[in-house]
């Protein structure tokens, strides 16, 4: 294996999904035998496909809050049906659809990083399901309105200010045709960059445009905001920033510089 390619695989391990602990069948265990089969989610990336499980709602929430929380942001049943029917869905078919194939036993972000090379159904619940595990992560209600350290100061370096920044990310939501997502990633020189893909595509996969380690993710399908919002995608996105853990986004930004 090429430096490069070493570097890359690296650079994929360490871009982690840290904050939610993911569920995983109980063949596939890291560390300790615990009763709960969790996989520290920093695993996540070098963890293989077709091990991830979401548990269903009705035994146990593992949002690290309740589906109220972020009201009067986004409601309750959003969250809800967000979570144990969308997600669940997206879960279940990359599991369904990889069992039994040459890719199952693949990690998830090589997976990403030579989607081009796999069925665009595989690419869609792939994504989706890890777009979402993402996305749980970084909202969280109370927990700072702003950024603060080193993410504020390469913020402000990158966009001219937090209120700027917010600007760009909310327009790459909001002009977002049809269902996707808004970004902010680490590019490969350890930038700042914003961007917005369509579908459940992400910034990890070879197949999207503008290439990253994504730190901050917004979901501007409908299902993430229309029982609430309807079709004011504009409000759903501004009250986004009620709602974002940006102890998170900090960490996960520290965690791709460290990787590089
Ligand atoms: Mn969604």
């Amino acid at each position: 294996m090429s430096i490069k390619q070493n570097s890359r695989r690296d650079f994929f391990k360490k871009a982690s999904l840290s904050g939610l602990a993911v569920v995983v069948s109980s063949a596939f265990t890291f560390g300790s035998k615990s009763k709960s089969p969790t996989i520290p989610a920093e695993n996540l990336g070098i963890a293989k496909l077709g091990d991830f499980k979401l548990t269903p709602q009705s035994k146990q929430n593992p949002l690290p809050y309740a589906y109220g929380d972020l009201e009067p942001y986004i409601d309750a049943r959003t969250m809800e049906i967000h979570y144990s029917k969308h997600h669940a869905a997206y879960t279940k078919n990359m599991n369904e659809s990889s069992s039994s194939t040459d890719y199952a036993a693949k990690p998830l972000f090589e997976v990403f990083a030579e989607m081009g090379k796999y069925p665009v159904f595989l690419k869609n619940n792939a994504g989706g399901f890890y777009n979402h595990l993402l996305f749980w992560t970084i909202l969280s209600h109370g927990t700072g309105q702003a950024p603060e350290g080193r993410l504020a100061t390469a913020i402000n370096d990158t966009f001219g200010g937090i209120e700027k920044f917010k600007e760009l990310f909310g327009t790459a939501g909001k002009k977002q045709f049809g269902s996707g997502w808004a970004w902010l990633s680490v590019d490969a020189k350890g930038k700042l960059v914003v961007s917005s893909t369509a579908n459940q595509d992400n910034p990890l996969m070879s197949t999207t445009e503008i290439k990253g380690v994504p730190i901050l993710a917004l979901d501007v399908w409908e299902h993430a905001y229309y029982l609430q919002y309807q079709n004011r995608r504009p409000d759903y996105v501004d009250s986004f920033w009620k709602v974002v853990n940006w102890k998170e986004v900090s960490r996960r930004y520290e965690e791709a510089l460290a990787a590089k």
